[in-house]
């Protein structure tokens, strides 16, 4: 069985990529004298607040409230989120997506919502755009391969645009569905079953945090960060923020998710960013923050506190 047998897209060859990377870098800093602390400041030095939006591409979102939900802690560089991706369709190195991804058309683009619901509705992109006024959320991403990064991202909350679907007393989960189409995908059809997809306890989803991301940094998405509009999950793992959403579905039975069906000794359908729980193959303790060198503690609910209620009858011990 493909599980048994270690399948190659698990060695995720770009893990081992960034630290050799690092590795050399060092040597070389500490052949011309600088030492570690040198390193450190010299990726995280740049990362001004104003300076990622400068640098994307494409034209400015109109953009009203802006919340840090990430204590203040330093954003990311536009240049690491944009060219640091997982984005399977596209290929399973960190660099296929930025490479790759300028072949997803988006646009035109629609968004059919079904399932459990008396309103149900396909919403072209502009419209879902417009639907309600953007605002900016800098929040934590911590991807259960180890980094994390923290990122502005541009849209609204989740909860308010599936309230108007109106769903049914039936709808207990809420399931999303990324685009499958090969012929703009040159990785989707290998390694996981397709479409990818993801979801949610429908509580989860009413949940203020829980966001639709439609840009970041002030500009629309770029293709490799699931554009046109993609799910932010902060306190859950990389994987449950699902991308280039084409179709959202209530239902009644809990649905398949993807990484879950592949593997799921090692996937859970709650994927909450638990360092108490570890992985298989990743000890969750600790994280990287992309353009950091030396390592920090992961927080429970990757330090968003205000979701523990959701989960009071759960042993978060077992529900990975
Ligand atoms: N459709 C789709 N969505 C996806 C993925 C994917 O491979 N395909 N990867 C997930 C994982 S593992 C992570 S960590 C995040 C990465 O988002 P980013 O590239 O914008 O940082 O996207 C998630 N959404
Ligand atoms: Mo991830």
């Amino acid at each position: 069985m493909l599980i048994r047998k270690t399948p190659a897209f698990a060695l995720r060859p770009s893990e081992i990529t960034p630290e050799a990377v690092y590795r050399e870098r060092r040597r070389f800093l500490a052949q011309i004298g600088l030492g570690a602390a040198a390193l450190a400041l010299g990726r995280a030095a740049p990362a001004l607040a104003g300076e990622p939006a400068m640098a994307a591409a494409g034209a400015g979102l109109s953009v009203g409230k802006h919340s840090d939900l990430a204590a203040g802690e330093k954003v990311n560089r536009f240049e690491d989120i944009s060219r640091y991706n997982n984005y399977y369709e596209f290929g399973a190195y960190k660099s296929d997506p930025a490479d790759h991804a300028h072949t997803l058309r988006t646009r035109p683009w629609t968004v059919d919502v079904g399932g459990e619901c008396e309103a149900p509705a396909r919403m072209g992109i502009d419209d879902i755009l417009k639907a309600y006024p953007l605002e900016e959320r800098i929040y934590r991403h911590r991807c259960v391969e180890g980094w994390s990064i923290v990122v502005p991202w541009d849209g609204f909350a989740l909860g308010p645009f599936l309230q108007r679907f109106k769903p049914t007393s039936k709808a207990r989960f809420v399931s999303f569905y990324t685009l499958y189409d090969p012929a703009q995908m040159p990785e989707a059809g290998h390694l996981l079953p397709w479409p990818y997809r993801e979801a949610l306890r429908i509580d989860e989803a009413m949940h203020p945090l829980a966001f639709l991301s439609l840009g970041m940094y002030g500009r629309p998405l770029p293709a490799q960060n699931g554009a046109p509009l993609r799910l932010t999950l902060p306190w859950k793992y990389g994987f449950k923020s699902i991308k280039s959403i084409v179709r959202i579905a209530f239902v009644e039975q809990a649905p398949e998710t993807t990484w879950n069906m592949v593997l799921p000794e090692e996937y859970g359908f709650y994927a909450n960013v638990n360092p108490g729980v570890d992985h298989p193959r990743w000890a969750q303790k600790t994280e990287r923050r992309l353009g950091e060198y030396f390592k920090r503690p992961t927080l429970m609910f990757n330090g968003y506190p205000e979701v523990a209620s959701l989960y009071s009858g759960l042993d978060l011990r077992t529900f990975f």
